[in-house]
């Protein structure tokens, strides 16, 4: 059998793609529409709150194209708050005009891939660490979230690989990843257990373009070009509650 890798976990991760449901917002009159609207601004004033004290983590952007509307990432301690939100949002009066299309449960993860060998260190007070595993979310201007598996076929079987070879292909994974440093932003969560697929890729960055140079190198790099295997991808523009109301009006 071969070595489990090790992982750190931080915060759990809900990504809850909606689509408006824009016959029953087109019918509703200017009331039914701002009290919903409140309704919202209430959750997304709370969600900010818990944000400030940190405590987790929100961002909102509208999705491109018609797999959803809209995303709403939260990252919280724990499952149950996670539920909690989902529920809260679903009793709004703002749900009763949104139709779930899609979410995502998973776990910010990072692991020892990179960590020198023999290290005594604990990861868990290392400052650096901790913001990674429990990461304010940026404010930049696109989202990109897709998930996906490493493959376990007879000939390519990354869970049979030795550690030193998912070692090897994972340090040439990051020198492609570094490149991008400052110009992409990645969250790594895990998602065996979890959810349908082994990972949830999120990615941040004010040029969409950079989201399409990225992926494309990494397709040529080993570990994806043989190993990777993708969900559907979803691409965004970061809302706020005056985009939201300026995209519904
Ligand atoms: O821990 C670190 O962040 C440094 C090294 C690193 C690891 C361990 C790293 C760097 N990644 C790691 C793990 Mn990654 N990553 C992806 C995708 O589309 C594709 O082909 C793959 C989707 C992208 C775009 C990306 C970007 N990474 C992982 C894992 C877990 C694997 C496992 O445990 O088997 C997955 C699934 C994954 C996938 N990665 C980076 C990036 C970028 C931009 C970096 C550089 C980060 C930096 O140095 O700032």
């Amino acid at each position: 059998m071969s070595e489990a890798t090790k992982t750190l976990e931080g915060w759990y991760a809900l990504h809850d793609f909606r689509t408006m449901n824009w016959a029953l917002w087109n019918k509703a009159d200017e009331e039914e529409r701002a009290h919903a609207l409140d309704e919202l601004q209430t959750l997304w004033e709370q969600w900010k709150q818990t944000e400030n004290d940190n405590q987790g983590s929100t961002v909102v952007y509208s999705i491109i194209g018609q797999k959803a509307d809209f995303v709403i990432f939260h990252l919280r301690e724990t499952l149950e708050e996670l539920n909690a939100l989902e529920t809260e949002l679903n009793k709004s009066a703002f749900a009763r005009f949104t139709i779930p299309t899609y979410s995502y449960v998973s776990i910010v993860e990072l692991s020892n891939y990179m960590t020198k060998p023999g290290s005594t260190e604990d990861p868990m007070e290392n400052p650096e660490v901790l913001a990674r595993l429990k990461p304010i979310l940026p404010q930049a201007k696109h989202i990109c979230f897709y998930p996906m598996n490493k493959k376990r076929d007879l000939q390519d079987n990354w869970y049979m690989l030795s550690v030193e070879e998912r070692r090897g292909m994972m340090r040439s994974h990051s020198m492609i990843g570094r490149g991008y440093a400052g110009k992409v932003k990645q969250i790594i969560t895990g998602s065996v257990g979890l959810d349908d697929w082994e990972w949830g890729v999120t990615l941040f960055s004010d040029d969409p373009l950079h989201f399409k140079k990225l992926v494309y190198e990494m397709r040529f790099d080993e570990v994806s070009a043989r190993f990777g295997e993708f969900g559907s991808f979803y691409v965004g523009n970061r809302l706020t509650p005056d985009h939201l109301k300026d995209m519904l009006k």
